[in-house]
């Protein structure tokens, strides 16, 4: 899955994707890298940042979705956690929801099971806002299955089936540097929820803050930590560097395949 940003402030790129005709060539060099799907988000997700209304996350969005499938039947999946931004997205051609408030935002749940698109539900713990302040768990492992448990139980009882739901720990949402490496490391726990499983890694501050780089110089970070996640059995890959990550993946899908 590969990351398009059209929020100016995004972390991963300093906001060179804010304008239209950015993000659509960036999309359209993901395609050609080899992405299996584009994920498209409007509205920054980042610890702190700023909040926009369902309006300019469309403006943003929309135009995007509807040139790319002109172009493209790639699957393309909305990074939103508002109703009307779900609407408005699968409308112009977007294929799944990726929601890292897991669907429980106001008519969320209603609206994605009306829409009848795949969801990812992810684990957050607090708000954008505040989550990392001071990020606690007893045992982030068994926490983090029982909230995506919870969120799966929520999703069916509203509709969405369960061949449609996929979830995500959530790295870096509400976690300490040793709460991501323990759910990394635990990550093949999480398949004991029977659902298909999509992980991002790619960039995140922990890489940062591990290997004391800029989020321009996490490339060899992120690619370490996406064939970790694979090895552990993450079936969908949330990244910036499709080329490089697709060609970390396929040699380790050469070595699977000498080993079935
Ligand atoms: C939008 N977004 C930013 N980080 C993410 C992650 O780790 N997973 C998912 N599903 N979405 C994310």
């Amino acid at each position: 899955m590969g990351v398009v940003n059209t929020t100016p402030d995004s972390f991963s790129d300093g906001g060179r994707f804010d304008s239209f005709d950015m993000a659509f060539g960036h999309a359209r060099r993901l395609i050609d890298e080899g992405a299996d799907m584009i994920d498209i988000g409007g509205e920054s997700t980042r610890p702190g940042a700023a909040r926009i209304d369902a309006d300019e996350e469309i403006e943003r969005t929309v135009p995007l979705i509807r040139a790319l499938r002109e172009v493209s039947d790639i699957p393309i999946s909305i990074d939103t956690s508002k109703a009307e931004v779900m609407q408005a997205a699968v409308a112009a051609g977007a294929t799944m929801i990726n929601d890292v408030w897991a669907l429980r935002q106001r008519d969320a749940l209603e609206t994605a099971a009306g829409l009848g698109v795949p969801v990812c539900l992810m684990h957050m713990q607090g708000t954008p806002e505040t989550m990392q302040r001071d990020p606690r768990y007893t045992d982030v492992v068994a926490e983090v299955i029982e909230f995506l448990a919870g969120r799966i139980e929520a999703a069916q009882r509203a509709g969405i089936p369960r061949e449609r739901i996929m979830v995500d720990p959530g790295f870096g949402f509400g976690k300490t540097i040793a709460h991501n490496l323990t759910l990394l490391d635990a990550l093949g726990e999480l398949r004991e929820l029977g659902v298909p499983l999509l992980v991002g890694l790619s960039r995140k501050s922990m890489i940062g803050k591990i290997l004391d780089k800029p989020a321009d110089q996490r490339l060899v970070g992120s690619i370490t930590l996406a064939v970790i996640a694979a090895m552990h059995g993450a079936d969908i890959l949330r990244v910036h560097d499709v080329a490089e990550t697709a060609d970390a993946v396929a040699m380790l899908r050469a070595l699977r395949e000498v080993q079935a």
